[in-house]
């Protein structure tokens, strides 16, 4: 017999998005549900049709079969499909995941109306009962419901097939930048409620206290019973019936036998608006009565009272234009793929919020149910982003009558969801689909069901920032030049808020330039802010054995970034897909593991809630650029960091402020008379333990520099011996590698995608050929002039080697020739001898910062293991620089070792490895580190910019051609 599920071919109709599924709804939280999450049987069919076998394995759901043990593994494309067959077709290799198990139907259940929640599959999904189909449904990020009602009998078993097709016309509208996987990404559970049952409500509150929830209520034998009723309360009170909206409905005979609805109304007086500063929420319970009183169903929500406007172009939460540092998340777990629980959910918001952050996109599909919960209850601002990316296929896409339900239903279904979330104060239509017809037939639904929130779509914002007639309420684009923005800020002409939906792209070492677009923003109306592309890095945890997922056994195989051996972090193309889109996945502010990138210490000082504005002489003026709320929640303590001295703290009173305002506060140290550069840290900490920071965890530490350098006076050289080989090299006790001239770094993922590694290479700057000049001794110093040829230029080198009091002052001069416009850095490189294994340097850090990615790394004394200066990126790269450094030893534990002055602050590195180490690898785990340590002292060092996706550093930071000079003294400790 046919099955007429099969017979459709749901997989290649998207006409089909469901058959049998309930209306998604706001009450899921039944009391008693009984969780189907463990161990099902399971076989993977090589095809949709192919026949059940005899022979099952058992897998686990929730969990993607691509992490479990199957043949089919992870594969990442970017905007390309991984077949070619064109929507709505998929290809005749079509894994499908047949899962099954018994259910107990509990024996209370008699009389209750059952139903069957499955949280997430992808990407068709088939459901039978003993053998009889019940639905189907697409949609692989939403969660689907079917009544089993009269399919299942109380107190019997019930054998449940779910099965999971992976290709299908939908795939073509997930053709999201990430992993495909196939399988159950969320939990199932089986629920019984009262034939009498709330069908869904609608909670609005608002920034006043006004509260209206609107109730809807069906029985699921037809027609309602009389009698029935419905409550409410709030924190314990109740609310008030609004029996006008009742009999208006009567008036027009909307009421009608088969759908109840109730509207509950309150006002709260002195009521405490939510925001993501002050997610303050109050609880509400709902219930619906029968006519005898008792209770037949009750739904809970934490409301948030708070408004959202576009007023002119600015996006005001509560009468606010707020600043939105948003981030994008997708829902990753380097052992589950998809599959995300509530408590590593919980770890990213809480991270989020330590650095930072108060905004979420949830790219490109709504996100786990949990993550709105929780971001109600941390306070984060969320554009919710429903399921749609035709990227591939987009223009055929956005106007295919076939897909048009499919816009509508997948738009309106995440509405529907989560609708009652102060959290969200934004729906997005999808990413990366062109604009057609479906984009507005989905706007049209929502700004009529949801007229409370502004809906935004960058395909539609694309077609003029300003147009009036587009889907799209706020000027979102990706990627769009700082530039542009200002341009259109100061046009006149803007007419919406601007915020991007994505920039400042994570992949590797990058982020260049993110305190100018802050700078920018916090200086221009009409700019608000834009959620950085992406929070994770999507590596998967492989085992480089056998090439397979480590899975959920790969628990405690990280640590900081870094796999156990036998592992690493795989990206695309180490499944061995045969198409992929390489570490173009791995683009996050945070590793696979969560462990934060250095730009996160630099959003986090972007994002600083207190500032320090200025010095004047009558003290320091401190800021709160906050939107919501006082410093009360902050601890603080002054630092003064003496270039020649150490550092003295001081406890600091925070005054008290309203949001946007000041205060002088004195200047809490005398400064020592003779002393050079200093600087003035205030350690802004947590002065109570909130949800997502115990006390003292550090929010800030904004900075400012009472007091510059002075000048150093030139060393007076003293008579010594400087011992130079042959070719004019130092030959020094502790150096294995003497100073020579590097034009060249491993290529970031920025320098390669956006290109500027080929020009490098292009002209040779990986391997410049050293030839001496000339080696003249004059007096007791020695001059070395070498040429460093390329096949297109040759750079003339000089290096003056003299000997001063304890060590050897080292003067140096490059010149570039014009051709070179455009290099990576000028400066020296050299190796020490092992067992120099501390750093301590007077400069920016303690984390690693470049000239475009350093506003969070405040001037001071620092001191780190040389292995922990290194950045594991995924695909190794130019990494550990530190900005700003003015002096730094290396040390052995005896303390013995090397000390080095700059005559300025530079950029240095110090790392186990060369270039040439990093560049010839692909992955973190294949570095051999070096015993000894590879010095950089920049001259200049090119800015990192976000070019993999996005505009390169800005001119201020390239490094320019023509001559550069730079000296330094090197002592032995
Ligand atoms: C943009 C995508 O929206 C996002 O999913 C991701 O791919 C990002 O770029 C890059 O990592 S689209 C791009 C073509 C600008």
């Amino acid at each position: 017999m046919t099955d007429p599920l099969l017979a459709l071919r749901p997989w290649e109709a998207p006409e089909v998005t469901s058959w049998g599924r309930l209306p998604m709804n706001t009450v899921d939280r039944r009391a008693g549900a009984l969780s189907l999450d463990g161990p099902w049987r399971f076989q993977l069919l090589p095809a949709p049709d192919a026949p059940v076998g005899a022979v099952w394995s058992s897998t686990r759901v929730p969990g993607a079969w691509t992490m479990q043990d199957t043949d089919d593994l992870p594969q990442y494309t970017n905007i390309r499909m991984p077949y070619t067959e064109f929507p709505p077709r998929s290809p005749a290799d079509n894994p499908t995941g047949v899962y099954e198990r018994e259910v107990e139907v509990p024996a209370e259940w008699s009389g209750r109306r059952i139903v069957l929640q499955v949280g997430a599959a992808e990407s068709v999904l088939l459901v039978h009962v003993d053998g009889r189909p019940v639905g189907l449904s697409k949609d692989s990020h939403l969660a689907a419901e079917f009544d089993l009602t009269g399919v299942v009998r109380a107190g019997q078993r019930a054998a449940v097939r779910l099965t999971v097709v992976k290709w299908s016309d939908a795939s073509h509208i997930e053709d999201q930048d990430q992993w495909w996987h196939g399988g159950i990404t969320r939990s199932v559970l089986l629920y019984a409620t009262d034939p009498l049952h709330l069908a869904d409500v609608a909670v609005r509150a608002r920034r006043d206290g006004e509260l209206r929830v609107d109730c809807r209520v069906r029985d699921a034998a037809g027609a309602l019973p009389g009698g029935w009723y419905v409550t409410g309360e709030l924190d314990g009170l109740p609310l008030a019936q609004d029996t006008a909206l009742d009999r208006a409905h009567e008036e027009d005979g909307r009421v009608s036998d088969f759908l109840g609805e109730v509207r509950l109304r309150t006002v709260v007086r002195a009521v405490r608006p939510w925001s993501a500063e002050t997610p303050e929420l109050y609880g509400l319970t709902v219930r619906l009565h029968r006519a005898d009183g008792t209770v037949s169903d009750t739904a809970r929500y934490r409301v948030g009272f708070r408004d959202v406007e576009v007023v002119g172009r600015d996006l005001l939460v509560n009468g606010e234009r707020v600043f939105v540092r948003g981030v994008n998340r997708h829902d990753f777990h380097p052992l589950t793929g998809r599959t995300v629980s509530p408590e590593d959910m919980r770890a990213d918001l809480v991270l989020l919020k330590r650095f930072g952050f108060n905004a979420i996109r949830t790219a490109h599909y709504p996100n786990d149910p949990a993550l709105y919960d929780l971001a109600d209850e941390l306070g984060l601002y969320v554009v919710d982003e429903a399921d749609i990316e035709s990227h591939d296929h987009a223009h055929e896409i956005a106007d295919d009558p076939r897909y048009l339900n499919a816009f509508v239903d997948r738009v309106s279904r995440m509405v529907l969801r989560d609708k009652n979330h102060p959290c969200v104060i934004v729906w997005s239509l999808g990413n990366e689909s062109d604009y057609g017809a479906h984009h507005d037939a989905a706007a049209g639904w929502v700004r009529r069901h949801d007229p409370t929130r502004p809906v935004q779509y960058e395909g539609a914002a694309k077609r003029g920032w300003a147009d009036p007639d587009v889907a799209s309420d706020i000027a979102c684009p990706m990627y769009a030049p700082l530039e542009d923005c200002l341009a259109h800020a100061l046009s006149g002409r803007q007419t919406k808020p601007l915020i991007q939906c994505e920039y400042s792209h994570a992949m590797g070492n990058s982020n260049g330039t993110l305190a100018d677009h802050w700078a920018a923003i916090e200086a221009t109306p009409g700019l608000q802010g834009g959620f950085i592309w992406e929070f994770w890095d999507h590596g998967i945890l492989q085992r480089v054995s056998d090439g397979r997922p480590a899975g959920r056994g790969g628990a405690g195989l990280y640590d900081n970034g870094v796999t156990a051996p036998g592992h690493r972090w795989a990206y695309g193309g180490d499944f061995g897909e045969p198409y992929h889109d390489g570490a173009f996945v791995a683009d996050g502010v945070v590793f696979p593991d969560r462990t934060p990138k250095p730009v996160l210490y630099e959003h986090r000082e972007l994002a600083a809630p207190v500032r320090l504005r200025c010095f004047r002489h009558e003290g320091l003026v401190l800021a709160n650029h906050q939107h919501f709320r006082g410093l009360e929640w902050l601890a603080a303590e002054w630092e003064l960091s003496l270039a020649d001295g150490g550092t003295l703290t001081a406890p600091a009173e925070l005054p008290s402020l309203r949001p946007g305002e000041t205060a002088v506060v004195p200047l809490p140290f005398e400064l020592p008379a003779d002393g050079g550069e200093a600087w003035l840290t205030l350690r802004v900490t947590t002065a109570e333990d909130l949800p997502w920071a115990p006390r003292g965890t550090e929010v800030c530490a904004p900075q400012l520099r009472l007091r510059a350098a002075v000048p150093a006076k030139e060393e007076p050289a003293v008579a010594a011996a400087v011992e130079v080989d042959g070719d004019g090299l130092l030959v020094h006790p502790l150096l294995t590698a003497a100073p020579t001239l590097s034009l060249w770094r491993a290529p970031t993922d920025n320098d390669e995608l956006g290109g500027i590694a080929t020009r490098w290479r292009s002209w040779g700057l990986d391997a410049l050929v050293r030839r001496p000049l000339s080696v003249h001794r004059d007096g007791v110093s020695v001059t070395v002039v070498a040429e460093y040829a390329g096949p297109t230029g040759v750079v003339r080198h000089r290096q003056v080697l003299t000997p001063v009091e304890g060590g050897l002052r080292i003067d140096e001069e490059a010149e570039l020739p014009e051709e070179f416009d455009d290099v990576a850095r000028v400066g020296s490189v050299f190796a020490t001898v092992a067992g120099l294994d501390l750093l301590e340097w007077f400069g920016q850090g303690p984390w690693e910062s470049y000239p475009d990615r350093s506003a969070g790394a405040p001037v001071g004394h620092h001191s780190l293991p040389v292995d922990a200066l290194f950045t594991p990126y995924l695909r190794p790269q130019e990494s550990g620089g530190r900005h700003g450094v003015r002096r730094f030893t290396l040390t052995a534990p005896d303390a013995t070792g090397l000390a080095v002055t700059l005559d300025e602050p530079r950029q240095v590195s110090v790392t186990r490895y060369r270039a040439e180490d990093l560049t010839a690898v692909a992955h973190h785990d294949e570095l051999v580190p070096r015993d000894g340590c590879v010095v950089h002292l920049d001259a200049a060092h090119r800015g990192l910019g976000t070019a993999s996706c996005g505009p390169d550093t800005f001119v201020s930071y390239l490094v320019a051609p023509g001559v550069h000079r730079w000296s330094w003294t090197l002592r032995v400790l």
